[in-house]
């Protein structure tokens, strides 16, 4: 069949809902979109324990403890169900990671921002976990079939990671007047960072035309900001709190929140390696691996062990 019948083939069959699996015939630029997109959303499950686990040691109470390294947990196993994912693409997780390692691979802007004290904990659960839900609950219908898959599961863990987040700021803002100052501190420095993990406005999303075509998204950085947005301003009155920004008003004419404008400029300077700490997260995965490199050559010497007492016997 001629490349041509074969792309046109190919997009009937996202036409029709039908999922891309691995071994099915796929144009070079969505096999390659989809390795992009799934290891630079597993490299953000993965960076973004370090922002959290910072806080594990200091939790305030046992039960707080708990959740949070159970929460840190599931971030652990939503990157090694993204890394399999994107295996299934053809590329390995050797790879992958070298990438995340050399400052190659992007990862969410989000986590390059640091956590001062212990309302980020609830600021993240709601407003980054919040953020992401939406985003991820797109992407359990997205096009190729593994992605989709592991995202079902993702969906699951991660609204017990905002519902938690939200109950913590809760108690926070029902607090002492230090308590509730911290908690309104670390909505401050979070919101903005959190509107710009949706990336670039539409019109400069290099990516979404033909991400949308191929319905590996769909809705766009735009569509899905706002309706984060909407959700925000409804939820942060239950908190008696309040969002950073003086241009919140209600559009009646298009039944949306109006937001001000994001500092773009900042989002690129993150984004290309230059946020508070893009540096540290890096040394500290780079460390990690390092470090982690005997556990790694156990496991192999002990596969290797075993599949050499199995054959001779
Ligand atoms: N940060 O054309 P665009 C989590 C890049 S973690 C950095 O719109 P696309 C959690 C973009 O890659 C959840 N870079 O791109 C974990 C592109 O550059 P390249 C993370 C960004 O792909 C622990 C360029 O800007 N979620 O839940 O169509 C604790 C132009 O953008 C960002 C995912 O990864 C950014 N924010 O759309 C708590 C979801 N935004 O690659 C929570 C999966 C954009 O061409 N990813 N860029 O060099 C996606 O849905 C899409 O990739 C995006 C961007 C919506 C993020």
């Amino acid at each position: 069949m001629q490349l041509h019948d074969l792309e046109k083939k190919f997009q009937e069959k996202i036409d029709k809902e039908i999922k891309i699996e691995p071994k099915d015939w796929m144009p070079e630029a969505y096999r390659k979109t989809n390795v992009r997109q799934i290891s630079q959303h597993a490299h953000s499950e993965i960076v973004g324990m370090l922002p959290e686990g910072n806080w594990i040691s200091r939790a305030p109470s046992l039960k707080r403890k708990a959740i949070l390294i159970a929460k840190v947990q599931d971030e652990a196993g939503h990157g090694l169900y993204l890394y399999s994912a994107a295996e299934t693409l053809g590329t390995s997780r050797e790879q992958m990671i070298d990438d995340l390692h050399s400052g190659k691979a992007k990862y969410s802007s989000i986590f390059n921002y640091p956590t001062l004290t212990w309302a980020d904990m609830g600021a993240v659960g709601w407003l980054v976990d919040g953020a992401a839900i939406l985003n991820q609950v797109m992407l359990c219908r997205t096009s190729y079939g593994p992605y989709a898959r592991a995202m079902v599961r993702i969906c699951k863990e991660e609204s017990f990671h905002q519902r938690q987040g939200f109950e913590s700021l809760l108690v926070l803002s029902r607090g002492t007047p230090e308590q509730k100052a911290m908690c309104q501190d670390a909505i401050n420095r979070w919101w903005w960072p959190s509107l710009m993990m949706f990336g670039p406005k539409d019109s400069e999303s290099t990516n979404s035309d033909q991400s949308m075509k191929w319905k590996i998204k769909r809705k766009t950085n735009d569509e899905l900001r706002q309706s984060f947005v909407n959700m925000a301003v409804e939820q942060v009155k239950l908190l008696g709190m309040t969002l950073p920004d003086p241009d919140l008003k209600w559009n009646e004419a298009t039944k949306n929140y109006d937001f001000g404008e994001i500092n773009w400029e900042e989002f690129w300077a993150v984004v290309k390696g230059n946020g508070p700490c893009n540096k540290q997260r890096l040394a500290a995965r780079n460390k990690a691996h390092k470090e982690g490199a005997w556990v790694r050559e156990a496991a192999l010497a002990y596969a290797a062990k075993k599949a050499a007492r199995e054959k001779a016997a």
